[in-house]
């Protein structure tokens, strides 16, 4: 735990306010005064250190947020559009959770490496299929100097290409499986719509693992064991409920088998957001990339593969979440810093008096529902400590709560036509039928974008027989979340 000590430095205190689970004075003062004296300061310490806000969370979302990241200090925009440099908090956020991360892997002997950042253009061709819609988003190197290179070099958008031809040679036999590597890295995909500082930027980063298995089973299995991982990142360090489910046709990784996800939802903006993704790639891969092996019969085979990563598009989730009027709010377990403490002694206050009630209490001060407690010095520490669970569980309680209260049931075109236009997210039968999702999204374009299949709920609720699908009147076949998103 971290904690620092203010000695009545009050742009220390100030600043660091916005970031600290908890406030804790030693030493009690004239109250009537000591409001006076903060309400004056105020002024003065937001003008110093721009930590003040201009618009409600409820007013202006989308300007509330960027005030939010540029104004505690989590990242500060950059010369080139969409793109963005991460600060030390930002930083620290993303360590917490590569360290929980990376020794789960760990755990299930995933190994980390390093592939290069440049992809050679005859490779990036071999997945043209599934690269096609994502083509404009390929940045290229063409220059060095002031002259041009002979073959333009793509920089990585994900790294299927750049590690596949090496998979087909390292893995011969079945005694060569599973290959399971992982790579912390940057990709740059270059996005035309309107970036979002953590939401959508040009270059971000990521973990992105990339596995290969003897049979199908194995890559099942580890698909879900992954995304369970991604659930406790986003539930367990960031507070944020999410839906664990699989995509839709439409909505999955192209060249995959199937893809399963996190979803969250920001109920400030009524959109979903996808958290972060475990795919099964079937053999595709192993079809374009030769992947074969020997099995144990003697006979040639075809890999199973996965592909999996979460980005720092987590933070932006967990920001918008979370924070407030007046700014960032953090889950202690990924915090920098959890509490300040602050001494207060008064010039005119009975020194003798205040020393006393120092030596027996703290006022803790929370920054989730700003509640006040006076904490005993005895056992101080344990009693901290508990408040700290209680401020992340109670951070994540309250986001399901509001995250809950927009799930709208919609059994047909009417009712979900009405739960889109407030912004919901929906719950629908659906026929599972991918025409029926571009018609859904044709029948809901508008300027606020068109509605899409958000998963399918691992988690499905009964769905009685002759149940119809909310937008054709087919039968339907499961249930579906539905919504805008990012
Ligand atoms: C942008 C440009 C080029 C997404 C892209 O999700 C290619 C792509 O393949 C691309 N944007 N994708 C899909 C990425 C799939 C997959 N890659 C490994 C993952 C998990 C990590």
């Amino acid at each position: 735990m971290e904690c620092i000590l203010c000695a009545l430095n009050p742009r220390l205190a100030a600043g660091h306010c916005a970031w600290a689970n908890l406030i804790m004075a030693g030493g009690k003062a004239d109250n009537s005064k000591s409001k006076a004296n903060t309400k004056g300061k105020e002024k003065e310490v937001k003008k110093e250190t721009k930590l003040g806000l201009s618009v409600k969370k409820d007013d202006n979302f989308g300007e509330w947020y960027s005030e939010v990241v540029v104004n505690g200090e989590m990242i500060e925009y950059y010369d080139i559009s969409g793109c963005y440099i991460l600060r030390p908090w930002t930083m620290s956020i993303w360590e917490v959770m590569q360290a929980f991360f990376d020794a789960e892997i760990k755990k299930m002997n995933i190994k980390n490496c390093y592939f290069p950042l440049f992809v050679s253009p005859g490779v990036l061709q071999r997945e043209k299929d599934h690269i096609e819609g994502f083509a404009p988003e390929v940045a290229w190197v063409t220059k060095s100097g002031n002259s041009d290179l002979d073959v333009p070099i793509a920089i990585r958008p994900t790294s299927e290409t750049v590690m596949y031809p090496y998979y087909s040679k390292w893995i011969r036999g079945h005694r060569d499986l599973p290959l399971k590597l992982n790579q912390w890295c940057n990709v740059v995909r270059w996005e035309f719509s309107n970036p979002t500082p953590f939401i959508r930027s040009r270059e971000f980063l990521w973990q992105e693992g990339h596995t290969a298995f003897a049979s199908r089973t194995e890559a099942d299995a580890e698909v879900l064991e992954i995304l369970e991982l991604y659930r406790r990142v986003y539930e367990e360090f960031l507070a944020v409920p999410v839906i664990k489910g699989q995509k839709s046709e439409l909505e999955k990784f192209a060249g995959g088998l199937y893809t399963t996800s996190v979803e969250a939802f920001i109920p400030n903006s009524g959109r979903g957001i996808q958290g972060a993704t475990s795919h099964c790639l079937g053999q595709n891969f192993a079809k374009m990339f030769e992947i074969n092996f020997e099995d144990d019969k003697g006979e040639k085979a075809m890999v199973w593969q996965n592909s999996w990563a979460y980005s720092t598009r987590t933070i932006g989730v967990m920001v918008m979440v979370h924070g407030d009027d007046k700014g960032l709010v953090l889950p202690p377990k990924v915090a920098a810093l959890q509490i300040i403490v602050i001494p207060v002694p008064y010039k005119d206050a009975n020194m003798q008096g205040i020393l006393d009630t120092c030596a027996a209490t703290v006022r803790a001060v929370r920054r989730d529902n700003f509640a006040k407690a006076d904490i005993a010095i005895d056992g101080l520490v344990e009693k901290v400590k508990e408040l700290m669970d209680d401020i992340q569980q109670s951070l994540f309680d309250t986001a399901k709560l509001k995250r809950d209260a927009c799930v709208v049931v919609a059994k047909n075109w009417g009712e979900f036509a009405e739960a889109l236009g407030q912004k919901k997210l929906i719950l629908a039968p659906w026929c599972d039928e991918e025409e029926v999702e571009k018609d859904v999204k044709a029948r809901t374009k508008g300027d606020m974008g068109a509605a899409k299949s958000l998963c399918s709920p691992f988690d499905q609720p009964a769905l009685p027989e002759d149940t119809l699908c909310f937008a054709s009147g087919k039968p339907a076949k499961k249930w579906t979340y539905w919504g805008r998103s990012y």
